[in-house]
């Protein structure tokens, strides 16, 4: 039988050994089987993975940005089949400069969701409140989040998508503005070539979209995280994700905010 520290030593073998999965899964294009069915991990350990995959991530040298929630919108939680909030970490390598080409060949089955992106001013080390959120704040920013499951036909439950970093793959931020203010009913459009793909308001993200914020610090707190200033937060999408497909011109209009724009370039 094993004793305590031998489970504990497997245990920690068994998170490496998914973490290496998802991980050479993403860096070398290649779809999984879902992994939580067969290894039956908790959502504690789907996030233990979650964060050894990243680590490999900084081992090459990729640094931290910020953090992405997840299914902070009813249409994404319909469209996933997973209705609990999320959370996921960004690197710089998974940023894509607005108004450029994103090579499809460095994803799997690339989806696109309109989202807004906040960028913080102060370190947030604690649980903030909707009023304090603000405060915390420099900017918010029209965005959206290329997303690529790694998992085969892009089939997850609620585990295996958290130990995949939440399907994070792209992210791709237009212009910061200051007033975040007054952000609980803006118009979202997404368009691929001009023809809208996906309408919704900002009032899709958890009610207001600075709810994402408070969120994320409750989060970061209860695992013991502090998000340096000048942090991004992804909020979550407003409307489903659509998929891409190469020589598109993508872009999303957020009323107020401006637009931010890409095109596809390469084959998938
Ligand atoms: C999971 C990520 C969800 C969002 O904005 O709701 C997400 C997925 O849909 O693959 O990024
Ligand atoms: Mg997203």
């Amino acid at each position: 039988m094993l004793r305590g520290a031998d489970w504990q030593g497997v245990r920690a073998s068994l998170i490496a050994e998914l973490a290496a999965t998802l991980d050479d899964a993403a860096r070398l294009r290649r779809e999984t089987d879902p992994l939580a069915p067969v290894h039956g991990f908790t959502l504690e350990q789907a996030y233990e993975i979650q964060r050894a995959s990243i680590a490999l991530r900084h081992g090459r040298g990729e640094k931290p940005v910020g953090v992405k929630l997840g299914f902070t919108s009813r249409a994404k939680m319909v469209q996933m089949g997973v209705d609990s909030l999320i959370w996921g970490l960004l690197t710089d390598a998974m940023l894509y400069e607005e108004g450029a080409t994103v090579p499809l060949d460095h994803f799997i089955h690339p989806r696109v969701e309109p989202e807004l992106c906040f960028l913080t001013s102060r370190p947030i080390a604690r649980p903030l409140t909707l009023l304090e959120a603000a405060g915390y704040l420099a900017g918010v920013a029209p965005a959206m989040e290329i997303i690529d499951s790694r998992f085969r036909n892009f089939k997850f439950n609620l585990e295996d998508v958290v130990a995949d970093n939440c399907s994070s793959a792209g992210v791709v931020v237009g212009e910061f503005s200051p007033d975040v203010g007054d952000l609980a009913n803006r118009g979202v459009t997404m368009r691929f070539n001009g023809r809208p793909v996906a309408m919704g308001s900002t009032g899709a993200i958890l009610g207001n979209p600075l709810r994402s914020v408070v969120q994320a610090s409750r989060l970061a707190s209860a695992a013991g995280l502090t998000l340096p200033a000048g942090s991004l937060i992804m909020a979550g999408a407003a409307t489903a994700a659509e998929a891409l497909a190469p020589g598109l011109h993508v872009s999303v209009d957020i009323g107020g905010l401006g637009r931010a724009e890409f095109t596809t370039g390469g084959a998938i």
